[in-house]
């Protein structure tokens, strides 16, 4: 997504009003995700497990030098805060953090069955792991692959997401994707990418990770594609069709839309609930050429609760197109 300024300075009271309302049956393959901007240890996390959302994707996470993971994140007291996650092979978060992301599957009726991490390339992150790989490869007895593996295990993950907006380098993506998903290894069940631009980068690197022999099929299985700012412009059919299976080992992944929630840091870019509804909707209805996109989402938590808006109310929009 995107880092800015004023992600750094945070303060305020954060209250959400939210109404209850029974979820009628689901279909498993719809898609409602939303990335989690707040410290998963602060925002609400009950509200986020009963709006409709299935799928969180928690921001952001580097790879320092040293190969230690770390978690980026807001937090009221300390302002930008890090925390390390994973050091030498181990988890170092802590049992609060590790217990907070299980709970999002396991907690009492919770709607969550998939959580993921994303990696942004506004750090060096990347840069950081390219160096890492071609120092150690990216074998399970690599320090970043032990990392990644002790992470994952400690918050039963589901993928790993790449928010890579300015590094681009395919070779590089392609060999990281392989050290996530060795299955003797950091055993990352899928891959997704949060693209705003970049279709060529994409469809490359999409090609190479779903064509690795070291890969298992349907690795890479979903792209959340931004739908504002830098990206507001996107046609998720035209995405589509640009990593649409090129052979038969290529792999269909399902493109999912990203809107920004109503918010005071770029006003125009904000969407309530009822435009989200119509725009999900349009991109949801199937033409001639395209099937209608496979869910929805929205950045961020943090800006929901900022702004008192309701996490029932932007869960109901997807709801309403993507039971
Ligand atoms: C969290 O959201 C729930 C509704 O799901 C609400 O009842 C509760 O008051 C909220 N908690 C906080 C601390 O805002
Ligand atoms: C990459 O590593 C350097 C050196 O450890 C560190 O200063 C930098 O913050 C790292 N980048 C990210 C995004 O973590
Ligand atoms: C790293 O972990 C290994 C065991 O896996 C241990 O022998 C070593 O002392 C650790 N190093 C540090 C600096 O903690
Ligand atoms: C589209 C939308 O709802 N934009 C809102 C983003 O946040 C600002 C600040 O509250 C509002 O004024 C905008 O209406």
């Amino acid at each position: 997504m995107q880092l800015l300024p004023w992600m750094l300075a945070l303060a305020g009271l954060m209250i959400t009003v939210v109404s209850t309302s029974p979820i009628d049956a689901t279909s498993p393959s719809a898609i409602r995700a939303i990335f989690l901007f707040k410290d998963v240890l602060e925002s609400n996390t009950t509200a986020l497990m009963t709006s409709g959302f299935n799928t969180v994707i928690l921001f952001s996470f580097g790879v320092l030098g040293n190969g230690d993971i770390v978690y980026y994140t807001t937090n009221s007291v300390t302002g930008g805060i890090h925390t390390t996650l994973a050091s030498n092979g181990s988890y170092v978060g802590g049992p609060a953090l590790a217990n907070k992301v299980q709970s999002f599957k396991t907690a009492p009726g919770t709607q969550i069955d998939r959580v993921e991490i994303s990696m942004s390339s506004s750090g060096t992150a990347f840069q950081n792991v390219s160096s890492l790989i071609r120092r150690d490869g990216t074998g399970p007895e690599t320090l970043l692959s032990r990392n990644f593996a002790a992470l994952r295990k400690a918050w039963t993950l589901d993928a790993f997401n790449n928010d890579d907006e300015s590094v681009y380098d395919v070779a590089s993506t392609v060999r990281f994707a392989e050290l996530l998903g060795d299955p003797a290894g950091a055993n990352f069940p899928h891959y997704t990418a949060a693209p705003y631009t970049n279709m060529r980068f994409w469809t490359s690197a999409l090609q190479g990770i779903s064509t690795s022999t070291h890969l298992s099929e349907g690795f890479f299985d979903r792209v959340y594609l931004q739908e504002y700012d830098g990206g507001a412009g996107n046609d998720p059919n035209s995405w589509q069709t640009a990593l649409a299976p090129k052979s038969s080992k290529d792999e269909t992944v399902s493109i999912v839309p990203i809107l920004w929630v109503t918010n005071d840091s770029k006003p125009s870019q904000g969407t309530t609930p009822a435009q989200a509804e119509t725009r999900f909707k349009r991109w949801a209805a199937s033409t001639a050429s395209h099937p209608g996109v496979a869910g929805g989402g929205y950045w961020n938590d943090y800006d929901i609760e900022k702004m008192k808006s309701s996490y029932t109310a932007y869960g109901n929009a997807l709801l309403a197109v993507f039971p």
